[in-house]
């Protein structure tokens, strides 16, 4: 399973708490949402929304 995650997100991070409560571990996959990265092809492919997180 794989997070897409950036740091600075606080939707991420709920995330991030909800997994590590239940012990569940992820590939975590950083998105800099300040470069961009949301926006790419790559990501956009992935969640069409163009935001963070998707699991
Ligand atoms: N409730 C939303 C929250 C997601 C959200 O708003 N993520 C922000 C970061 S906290 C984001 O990816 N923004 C993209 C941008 O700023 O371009 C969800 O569907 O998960």
């Amino acid at each position: 399973m794989k997070l897409y995650t950036y740091w600075r997100s606080s939707a991420a991070f709920r995330v991030r708490l909800a997994l590590a409560l239940k012990g569940i571990e992820a590939e975590h996959v950083a998105i800099n949402l300040t470069q961009g990265d949301q926006r790419t092809a790559y990501y956009t492919e992935i969640n069409h929304q163009s935001i963070v997180p998707t699991l």
